[in-house]
């Protein structure tokens, strides 16, 4: 019998030879999408959830009903690439400034806005921008994507902010400009996209950063880059 056996083994490896617990056969594991992180900002009614209801699912809210914090994602193709997007729509109202800061910490680009038809709430932009400056503190200014954005656009004979004053200040903080309408979808998309981009680029600089480590990276010049202080 076990010389039987044996015979058999010498002819007949393969019978013998220890299977693998797993089939060499894998299914392609599904690749995850780029996600982008767009934080709206700026203060109570000038839009930020308009703009983005408009941009999510086509479609323009009349009422007014201030938002506390809402989140959304969406799977767009970006100059032919399937990314996703996250859009976080904060509190502009003043009762939630306290919870911003963790907001904006997450954030990897803004979309700071004002309405056109309002001064205060483009002069409270310096605000928004200061406390983001703030919770990023780890950054230069110019790694952090930042759009600024006119809202109500449609509302031309309503104006008190020109497009001379917004673009002065964009320009001044080295950031676009872009007047936006939710109300008639006008660059809409545009702010949206154009903040993905500037994001992306942000990420491939870093990772360009990460992979060339122990070379000394070149000043970007602006504000120099500074130590958090956790309060
Ligand atoms: N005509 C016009 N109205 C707009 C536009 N965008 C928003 N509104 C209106 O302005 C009001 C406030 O808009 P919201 O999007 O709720 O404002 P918000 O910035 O999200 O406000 P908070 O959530 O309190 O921070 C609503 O009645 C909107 O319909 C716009 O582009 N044109
Ligand atoms: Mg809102």
């Amino acid at each position: 019998m076990d010389s039987t056996l044996e015979r058999l083994r010498r002819f007949l490896p393969s019978i013998f030879r220890k299977r693998r617990p797993h089939s060499r056969i894998t299914m392609p594991t599904p690749k995850a999408l780029p996600l982008h992180k767009v934080i709206m900002v700026g203060s109570g009614g000038v839009g930020k959830s308009a703009l983005t209801l408009q941009f999510m699912y086509d479609e323009f809210v009349e009422d007014y009903e201030p938002t506390k914090a809402d989140s959304y994602r969406k799977k767009i193709t970006l100059d032919g690439e399937e990314v996703q997007i996250d859009i976080l729509d904060t509190a502009g109202q003043e009762d939630y400034a306290a919870i911003r800061d963790n907001y904006f910490r997450s954030g990897e680009g803004f979309l700071c806005v004002f309405s056109i038809t309002e001064q205060e709430s483009f002069a409270t932009t310096t605000e928004f921008r200061e406390q983001i400056l703030r919770v990023k503190c780890d950054k230069t200014e110019d790694m952090i994507p930042f759009l600024l954005v006119g809202n109500k656009a449609d509302l031309d004979e309503k104006r008190q902010v020109s497009v001379e004053e917004a673009t002065s200040r964009a320009t001044g903080w080295k950031v676009p400009y872009v007047e936006t309408s939710a109300k008639t979808r006008e660059n809409v998309d545009k702010s949206f996209y154009d903040l993905m981009r500037k994001i992306r680029e942000q990420k491939a600089r870093e990772n360009q950063k990460q992979n060339g480590k122990g070379k000394k990276p070149k000043d970007p010049g602006g504000r120099p880059k500074r130590k958090c202080v956790i309060l």
